[in-house]
């Protein structure tokens, strides 16, 4: 089953759009099978955004998200990385429809509340560096059944 990378950032954890943001993924049909709650250090911080290494924002994007606490996650189900995708929004919230986290919640690029990644290869990348294999509890529900 398709697994993507989705992380709370620290505008979101502290705007405490923790429940409200977990509640629309579990309400969609998704399976939350991996979680942490980190502040995260620059290293990781680095690897994870290594694509955006030397652009403008780039060394603010790592002071912003190493700047508290965040919940990263691993959710589960048919088509969940384009399917989150689109319940996030664009980058730029102002780009965001209404009825999207960004779109419902956010008004600067910097500060868009959460993470989600892009692509298939980007998915298990990111997985890869916020989780050990042993650290995701993929189990068996019986709601399954009337989800697909
Ligand atoms: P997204 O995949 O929508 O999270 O966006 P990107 O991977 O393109 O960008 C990663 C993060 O960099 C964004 F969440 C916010 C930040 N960013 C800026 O601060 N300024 C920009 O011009 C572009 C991105």
């Amino acid at each position: 089953m398709e697994r993507t990378f989705l992380a709370i950032k620290p505008d979101g954890v502290q705007r405490k759009l923790i429940g409200e943001i977990i509640a629309r993924f579990e309400k969609k049909g998704y399976k939350l099978v991996a979680m942490k709650y980190i502040v995260p250090t620059r290293d990781l911080a680095a690897k994870h955004y290594e694509e955006h290494k030397g652009k403008g924002f780039y060394e603010g994007l790592l002071d912003f998200i190493t700047s508290g606490p965040i919940v990263a996650m691993v959710w589960q189900g048919k088509g969940v990385i384009a399917t989150a995708r689109k319940m996030i929004g664009q980058t730029k919230p102002l780009e965001s429809e209404c009825g999207s986290i960004r779109g419902d919640y956010g008004i600067e690029v910097g500060r868009n509340i959460i993470h989600g990644s892009d692509s298939l290869d980007s998915a298990e990348r990111e997985i890869g560096i916020w989780f050990k294999e042993e650290e995701i509890f993929d189990y068996e529900s019986s709601l399954d059944v009337w989800v697909y």
